[in-house]
Order: structure tokens, then C-alpha cells, then sequence
């Protein structure tokens, strides 16, 4: 999709008050949503999230000031989709990390004006003969997105082959905190974890995540909300999920920040990564003609 289809998209897919469609940083087609409820920005470029803000509140989803836009590149923050596989490719060491989904370029599918003030965005990955050399199964994958007081992602993939496949997913999201040193990760408390800043050796977690450090686990039996309590921003986020049983945390602090090269300076300390996944064990098997959906809801709420 090129800024070049612009008007035919617009003409299609935009809805006054809710959403239309334009050129934004580094090229890439951007659909703009604006309602009663909220405010989003979401590339087609991966049908990627990369800003929620519920009116009058602070954005919950964190996009890096230093994030590189440009065709083929993963954008840092937001909400990146991760498929058909999630973290290193299972044996092609050269494949991408998380897959290619977040890459590539997505269709509109639909666009809708629902009747308590949301917007739903859906969104279809462009599979073509390159994918395929990474992906060669039969598959559909839509990414279902509503923009209001909360923020709903569904991620659905289909076999649309004869044998099944094995899917890992997630939505990689990184939502937006006053100063991770302050914050507390409630809901994972009696989950065993993959601690993979120590070699990946399974420990389990006792209460509450504190993060003063580069932290990175996947969470295993991980099913119940996740909740971030930021006293500085006094608000809770919730994350909610189906179809998904395992979460990962992760944090890069200050050295492996500097590295990547697009957090800036101190961008590690205003963010914090709790992405709903199908990861390790916790993978998913997708029957000749069934579907999987991991389905995410954000919202926040006051501190108690
Ligand atoms: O989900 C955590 C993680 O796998 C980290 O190990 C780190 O690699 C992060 O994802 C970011 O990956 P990316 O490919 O987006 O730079």
C-alpha cells in the first residue's frame, strides 16, 4: 500500500468522525482514528498500533521519539504484531525475530462507526512469494482493531490449508509508565517464568514484578489480567487477554536500550513491554480449517 492509493482509500474506507487515512513518518499510510472516545494513530505497515490515547487522558501506549519509519522496519513501541512466530525462528537463524508480520504490509479489510462512539478497524496481512519462503502454509491472519475507552486487539489466524500448523503470536506492546522504577506488574505472582537474561532457566515469580533492571521473561500459565500500577501517572492499566497463556516482560534498561538505538537516551525508564503471547511452551496448534484468535484489552482506571 503506497501514499499513492491515498484517495481510493479514503474514498473506500473513511468514516467523518471516526477515522481517514494519510501519509505519515517515513512514507508509511497511516490510518488516523479520532472519535468521542479516543484518539489512535495504526500504520498499515503491520496493521501496528503506534498511539491510543482515551480523550483527556495521557497516551497509554508508548512510541519511542526515536522510532525509525521506513518500509521493511520494525517500529519501536506501539503495539507490534508478532507472527507467525514469536522471538527467534525455531531453526532459520537468519529469519526475523517475531516474524514478519510487523513488516509487511497489511490490507483494509473493514472500517466501522460502532454504536457507542468506538471505531473498528480490520486489517489482512499481505502474504506474497517472499513470506511464503519463510511461511509456506495455507493461512489468513487479521488483526481486528476498536478505538474507544479502552483498546481491543483481535489477532485471528486461519488455516486455510489441508494439514495443521503450529502458530506462535503476540501482540509485543509497550504501553507507557511516569518512571518504570516506581511502577508494580500485579497478576503474574504465582506464575514459574523464563528468565532469559539468565539463560532462559525457569524461576517463579513471588508477588508483585519490580523493574530495576533489564528484565525479559516469558511467563508461562499466565491467563489472568495483568495490571501496571504507575503512582506517578495515579492509574492503573489493565491488560486483559484470551487465547493467549503466556506473558512476557520486558524492560531493556540502560545498556541494551542504548544499543537498539532507538529509545534515546532515556526512553527505557517511560515504558515497559507486557505482551499477551503463544510463546515456548505455550505455542499453539491450528487444525486443517480452524481458526486461533489472541484477543488483548487495554484500559486503565484510577490507583486505589
Ligand atoms: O519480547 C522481548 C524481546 O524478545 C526481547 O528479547 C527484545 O529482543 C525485544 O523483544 C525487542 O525485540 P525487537 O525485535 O522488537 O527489537
Amino acid at each position: 500500500m503506497s501514499t499513492a492509493d491515498l484517495p481510493a482509500l479514503n474514498a473506500q474506507f473513511a468514516i467523518p468522525g471516526h477515522v481517514s487515512f494519510r501519509e505519515g513518518p517515513g512514507g508509511l499510510v497511516v490510518a488516523m482514528v479520532g472519535n468521542s472516545l479516543a484518539t489512535a494513530t495504526i500504520a498499515l505497515q503491520g496493521a501496528h498500533v503506534m498511539t491510543w490515547a482515551p480523550r483527556k487522558q495521557r497516551p497509554v501506549i508508548w512510541l519511542s521519539k526515536f522510532a525509525k519509519f521506513a518500509p521493511g522496519k520494525s517500529i519501536r513501541g506501539g503495539v507490534p504484531v508478532c507472527w507467525p512466530w514469536f522471538g527467534a525462528h525455531a531453526t532459520e537463524a537468519k529469519f526475523p525475530g517475531h516474524g514478519f508480520a510487523r513488516t509487511v504490509q497489511w490490507e483494509v479489510v473493514s472500517t466501522e462507526a460502532l454504536r457507542d462512539g468506538a471505531t473498528r478497524l480490520t486489517f489482512r496481512i499481505v502474504q506474497d512469494e517472499a513470506t511464503r519462503a519463510q511461511w509456506p502454509q495455507a493461512s489468513e491472519a487479521l488483526n481486528v482493531v476498536t478505538v474507544g475507552k479502552a483498546l481491543e486487539i483481535a489477532l485471528v489466524t486461519r488455516n486455510t490449508g489441508s494439514a495443521p500448523f503450529t502458530l506462535g503470536d503476540a501482540f509485543h506492546t509497550y504501553f507507557e509508565v511516569s518512571d518504570i522504577r516506581d511502577c508494580r506488574i500485579h497478576g503474574l505472582g504465582s506464575c514459574p517464568y523464563l528468565d532469559k537474561v539468565d539463560g532462559g532457566k525457569k524461576k517463579q515469580q513471588v508477588g508483585p514484578v519490580a523493574i530495576g533492571e533489564e528484565v525479559d521473561r516469558i511467563y508461562l500459565d499466565s491467563v489472568a489480567d495483568v495490571l501496571i500500577d504507575d503512582p506517578g501517572y495515579q492509574r492503573r492499566i489493565r491488560v486483559s487477554k484470551r487465547g493467549s497463556r503466556s506473558s512476557v516482560v520486558w524492560n531493556p534498561w540502560i545498556e541494551k536500550a542504548a544499543k537498539m538505538g532507538d529509545f534515546g537516551p532515556d526512553g527505557y525508564l517511560n515504558m515497559v513491554c507486557v505482551e499477551s503471547t503463544n510463546a515456548a511452551d505455550d505455542v499453539v496448534q491450528i487444525p486443517a480449517g480452524g481458526e486461533h484468535r489472541l484477543w488483548v484489552r487495554y484500559s486503565i482506571e484510577p490507583l486505589d
